[in-house]
């Protein structure tokens, strides 16, 4: 395991460590949140931690959830007393860009009922403003995909359909993602206004005023911000 790998899976590890038994869990989706699903099943094979309920931000975590021993339930309108994610981008204000991993809508539909969302990261997550380093993923509906990409350059919004190979890439809402390039200055509110009023456009990647703290992982240890 890498220095960075080992510093990312100590972050997770401090955030698990904020779940105490017969909690309802969020679980994360990507390289960072992966450790936090490993770690509350090692919890849980220990005797540490019981009456554990994850619920999956997507299919890939559901499996890996199910294989380490995290009992899994689909997501119902109950609160969560916890989710526990990475993110892409980490502003000042602890605002994220999430969704390169294609997970957003699973992640913002879960995340959205948490009590607390933790957020688990390495340091280059962190930025000034967002869109600094990466593109907003915004999960488009299929039909009338080419439509809706127009409407979005209207906004002033650069960038492309995500289409790692021959075919778009598809979500598991069966949706596909288009990668926007922000403009160098925007107000990240008003985006998102304006991004859910446009017609085609189920989601976006900008988790605004979400995540209560974030455990970041640097090459001199972990900090915690809030
Ligand atoms: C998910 O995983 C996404 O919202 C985000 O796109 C991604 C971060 O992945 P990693 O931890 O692998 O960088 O949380």
């Amino acid at each position: 395991m890498s220095d960075l790998e080992a510093l990312k899976k100590e972050a997770a590890v401090r955030a698990v460590a904020l779940v105490d038994s017969g909690m309802r869990v969020g679980l994360g989706t990507g390289s960072t949140a992966k450790y936090a699903i490993e770690e509350l099943g090692r919890r849980l094979a220990g005797g540490e931690l019981s009456g554990i309920v994850g619920v999956a931000t997507s299919e890939a975590s559901d499996v890996l959830a199910r294989q380490v021993g995290v009992p899994v339930e689909p997501l119902d309108p109950r609160p969560l007393d916890i989710a526990i994610d990475g993110a892409d981008e980490i502003d000042p204000r602890l605002n994220l860009i999430k969704g390169l991993g294609g997970a957003l809508l699973r992640e913002k539909l879960t995340e959205v009922q948490a009590r607390r969302l933790v957020i688990i990261a390495d340091h280059t997550k962190i930025v000034t403003r967002l869109g600094e380093k990466a593109p907003l993923p915004v999960e488009i509906a299929r039909f009338g995909f080419l439509s809706t990409i127009e409407r979005l350059r209207e906004l002033g919004l650069g960038g492309r359909l995500r289409q790692p190979g021959a075919q778009p890439y598809l979500t598991d809402n069966g949706n596909y993602i288009f990668d926007a390039q922000l403009p160098a200055a925007f107000e990240p509110e008003e985006m998102q206004r304006q991004l859910k009023g446009t017609l085609g456009v189920v989601e976006t990647g900008l988790f605004l005023g979400m995540a209560e703290r974030a455990f970041v992982a640097a090459p001199d240890g972990v900090r915690e911000l809030t």
